[in-house]
């Protein structure tokens, strides 16, 4: 019988042994075993190494020769040891993104590692990862993208031949992977085997790559393996941003309330720097510090999925150390918010409990076991639970957990603490648990006592543990949203139309709104030599108008241009500052910038343009 198939079973697995009174019915979907091994995992990181690595480009068109691919100085063991020193629990590596290239030697295509120089062909950074993590006390994991803008059968029914082979190698040959990664860009333009042209899917990607079937085939080689997107057929789903985030309330379910209710978490995904999913040239200065970092989990791990946290090799196949040094101060901050529950062992009673029944009790929360819990009667859906310290204790987050073997139940909780003889109400905010919430608090609280309330439930409240905890003080500021990666002399610039001014301000949070095909025209006064331009997306949050594909001219006289066209990749996902490189330094007096498409709508616009 198959372990994921009968979450029946894994819900009596939290039956305590010796209670008199039954536990309660499971509410709605439950987790399988593998999914709640996962939630335990927190956090991960994410690993985009490939050509992309090699051309600056976030997406590859398809058409980039393998032989870019030559690290000089990979070590995937330093790696994997800097991701277990930061305490994080495995890492995901991008084994075939996009642009189709695989970076391990594949019998599915001759797009591959094989055609690399490194190691004379004989490589595979899938097994090194691997190895490494195996030998670091991490878990491995693969992402490899279903849109492969490099296979000349894309699109068609021999496709799936290439990539149900690809899966089937990642999975069998490098021993157990905990999560493999279905991306969902699709589609589009593309090298296609020279086709170079735009190939669609259609609306329903499952249609197309057959993901039913896909999932089947996994659960065959890899029960344990974590299904990551596939349509939602999969275990878990996108957070919804790639700045990490995932909404609140956070609900682990699809179809909620209704008989199709189906237990999918949700993983917040982002780079820790904010050039991008793959190394870029200069990133430093873009890396994000370990306060946001710390934000970045609160708002994903603290509210009930799951985080992965992107880390770029370098050309030599080193991390960068911008990079690492803000990873492993994030990692320290968060084992030492972690370190002390000054809520471990406190006197707990409440409101009511299950049958009478000790096993059920209050003091459950405080035991420091996730297994166990407090729960109400049936039918019971408030209640509360107070905590009663032998001293005062100093805390700003507060960490709530439901067991949820039995379901996903509470909607709406508050948390009191007894300050100066009166409860007052410290988090009124609360709406779901699941596998855990920290709430961080406007301010540090001391008391010895603390409440929390079950305000709604979907089923009678089950929780598992209820922590206080101190988040250590900050090193630094959380850093500004933007950093651009360089800063142009503007001031003097001549701008046409006047508008396009918006795009020249140094401003993030202002953007020229204009025509498809309308262009920006700039004089820059004197003749210099430029090397790259970088493009900044409107920020505001929309996607209407957001240009994605470009074409850029430079001139020196202004009557003679040399151009050069492309697109701005992942744009709707991630709406970053892409650099776009020229193909050699160039003698400029004029450039100009002429969006040629938009993600959404039919206009363009610009945030800010900066050459260099
Ligand atoms: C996105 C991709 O298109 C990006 O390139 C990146 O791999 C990110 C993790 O997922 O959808």
């Amino acid at each position: 019988m198959k372990k994921h198939l009968i979450p029946l079973i894994l819900a009596s697995l939290a039956l305590p042994s010796l209670a008199k009174t039954p536990p309660p019915a499971p509410c709605g979907a439950v987790p399988t075993s593998q999914q709640v091994d996962w939630l335990r995992m927190e956090w991960y990181a994410f690993v985009h190494f490939g050509l992309n690595t090699y051309t600056g480009r976030e997406w590859g068109y398809g058409d980039e020769s393998p032989e870019l691919f030559n690290p000089s100085e990979f070590d995937a063991n330093a790696i994997a040891k800097t991701f277990r020193e930061a305490g994080m629990s495995g890492m995901i590596y991008t084994a075939k993104h996009h642009d189709g290239w695989c970076a391990w030697p594949t019998t599915s295509t001759k797009h591959s590692i094989k055609k690399s120089p490194w190691k004379k062909g004989k490589g595979d950074v899938v097994k090194e990862f691997a190895k490494a993590c195996k030998n670091n006390g991490i878990k491995f994991g693969v992402y490899i993208s279903p849109w492969d803008r490099n296979c000349a059968d894309y699109g068609k029914k021999g496709y799936l031949r290439v990539y149900y082979k690809q899966i089937q190698e990642l999975l069998t040959m490098y021993g157990p992977v905990f999560e493999i990664w279905f991306d969902g860009a699709n589609g589009g333009d593309g090298y296609y085997g020279g086709a170079r042209e735009r190939r669609s899917i259609g609306n329903d990607a499952s249609l197309y790559y057959d993901f039913p079937k896909i999932v089947k085939n996994i659960r065959k080689m890899q029960p344990d393996c974590i299904i990551w997107g596939a349509g939602r057929h999969g275990d878990v789903i996108w957070g919804g941003s790639e700045k990490g985030h995932v909404k609140y309330p956070c609900w682990n379910v699809i179809n909620k309330d209704t008989p199709q209710e189906r237990w999918i978490s949700l993983e917040g995904d982002t780079p820790i720097n904010r050039a991008g999913w793959f190394w870029h040239a200069n990133q430093a200065p873009k890396v994000k510090s370990p306060e946001h970092l710390m934000q970045v989990y609160l708002d994903s791990v603290g509210r009930g999925a799951n985080l992965i946290l992107n880390l770029a090799p370098d050309k030599t196949g080193r991390l960068d150390k911008a990079d690492v040094e803000s990873l492993l101060t994030f990692g320290q901050m968060r084992r030492r918010l972690l370190a002390k529950d000054y809520a471990l062992g406190a006197v707990a009673t409440a409101s009511s409990v299950r049958g009478n029944d000790a096993t059920y009790g209050a003091d459950k929360l405080t035991d420091g076991d996730i297994e166990s819990y407090w729960c109400t009667n049936d039918g019971e859906k408030t209640g509360s639970v107070e905590i009663k310290l032998p001293s005062p204790v100093t805390f700003d987050v507060v960490r709530v957990r439901e067991q949820i073997r039995l379901g996903q139940r509470v909607t709406a909780f508050s948390i009191e603490a007894y300050i100066n003889g009166a409860w007052q109400e410290i988090d009124g905010a609360g709406q779901t648990i699941g596998h855990q919430v920290l709430r961080k608090l406007n301010e540090t609280v001391t008391t010895d006592r603390v409440r929390l309330n079950i305000k709604d439930s979907r089923a009678c409240p089950c929780i598992s543990e209820l922590s206080l905890l101190l988040m250590p003080q900050a090193g630094s500021e959380a850093t500004q949203e933007y950093v651009f990666a360089y800063n142009a002399e503007k001031q003097n610039w001549h701008i046409s139309p006047a508008a396009a001014a918006a795009a020249f301000d140094n401003k993030a949070e202002t953007h020229w709104q204009g025509a498809i095909n309308e262009e920006i025209v700039v004089d820059m006064k004197k003749v210099s030599k430029i090397s790259s331009f970088s493009y900044l997306p409107r920020q505001d949050g929309s996607l209407q108008n957001m240009t994605d594909s470009y074409e850029i001219g430079t001139s020196v006289d202004g009557k003679n241009w040399t151009t050069l066209s492309g697109e701005f990749s992942n744009l709707r996902a991630n709406p970053i500052e892409l650099t776009v490189e020229l193909p050699h330094p160039t003698e400029a007096r004029y450039f100009r910038f002429r969006p040629t498409r938009a993600i959404e709508g039919n206009g363009a616009s610009v945030a800010e343009i900066n050459v260099k």
